[in-house]
């Protein structure tokens, strides 16, 4: 099989700087290598550059950068379905997680009925209505829900945009930091959410086995696995803009990879949120290591290991 690589140097859907260096630093982490010696080929498109925008100025007061965020992730739509078309699995490493609405977009053109699992500490589907922050990585999720429409107001910079997903499209993994109003949306909603006290209740096996279920229990269907690195308690993921203690395990985290690896589901995958400006250097090349770990894990590489090509001993 064969995965196109995207770089997707993008910050402004928050106000941290340095995000736009996470696809640098999973690349010095190994990344190329490690899904080579997996046996993928691997079509590294290169980073993109997405088109400036002057004059940005804020929505209602509050939004910020959102003339930027639309434009970027139309760009980095085509370039998904660009390459998902082409027949590759797809990789966008992020950047923030605003870019899930371009990744997810594009995706979704060439395959119509994908789902999403999403795994975050944050549940990003606040509406430029109910954001507390102004930052659009905490609202993608709002702008791809079918359901969501009537109460997102349209933005400079998003009119290319079409909502894709329907509440039953989508499973989040991970949550503990959900803001009330993005509370009362996943209940109103009835969207499928495994916080952290149901991972501690039910166990990660579990979890997983619920998911597909939710997912892909009544038909196969290609899956969008968009992966916060913020997911990962803080002690593995220092180098992120907004870290919450009380996170995913190393192990939960492989797990989670492994078995949506194990569905031959896969067909796109968001790593994002890695900035290498918020830790030190032993810290960075410990956060962009995880993230290649789940790529890897993603894509088929497993603790277990594996004897591809052997059949008998020498
Ligand atoms: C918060 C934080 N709910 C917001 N979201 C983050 O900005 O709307 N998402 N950090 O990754
Ligand atoms: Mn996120
Ligand atoms: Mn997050
Ligand atoms: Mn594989």
């Amino acid at each position: 099989h064969s995965v196109a690589v995207i770089g997707a140097p993008f910050s402004k859907g928050q106000k941290r700087r340095g995000v736009e260096h996470g696809p640098a630093a999973i690349r010095e982490a190994g990344l190329l290598k490690r899904l080579s010696n997996l046996g993928c080929r691997v079509n590294d498109v290169g980073d993109l550059r997405f088109t400036p925008v002057t004059n940005d100025e804020l929505y209602n007061n509050l939004i910020v950068n959102p003339r930027s965020v639309g434009l970027a992730n139309q760009e980095l739509a085509e370039a998904v379905s660009r390459a998902v078309s082409s027949g590759h699995q797809c990789l966008t490493m992020g950047g923030d997680h605003s870019l899930a609405i371009g990744s997810i977009s594009g995706h979704v053109q060439h395959c119509p009925d994908l789902c999403v699992i999403w795994v975050d500490a944050h549940a990003d589907i606040n509406t430029p209505l109910t954001t507390l922050s102004g930052s659009l990585h905490g609202q993608p999720v709002s702008f791809l829900l079918r359901e969501l429409q009537d109460k997102v107001p349209s933005l400079p910079g998003f009119s290319w945009l079409k909502p894709c997903l329907s509440s039953p499209d989508i499973v989040y993994i991970g949550l503990r930091d959900v803001d009330p109003a993005e509370h009362f949306i996943l209940k109103k909603y009835d969207i499928l959410y495994f916080s952290m006290r149901d991972i501690d209740h039910l166990g990660i096996q579990k979890v997983m086995e619920q998911t597909f279920d939710q997912l892909i229990s009544k038909k196969q269907r290609p899956i969008h696995l968009s992966f916060d690195i913020d997911a990962f308690d803080p002690s593995l993921a220092p180098a992120t803009g907004t870290p919450v203690v009380g996170g995913l395990t190393y192990r939960e985290g492989m797990y989670i990879a492994e078995e949506i690896h194990n569905t031959g589901l896969l067909s796109a995958l968001d790593l994002v949120e890695v900035n290498p400006l918020l830790a030190t250097s032993e810290e960075v090349k410990a956060t962009a290591g995880l993230a290649v770990d789940v790529i890897a894990s993603s894509f088929g590489q497993k603790r277990e290991g594996r004897h591809d090509g052997y059949d008998h001993l020498p």
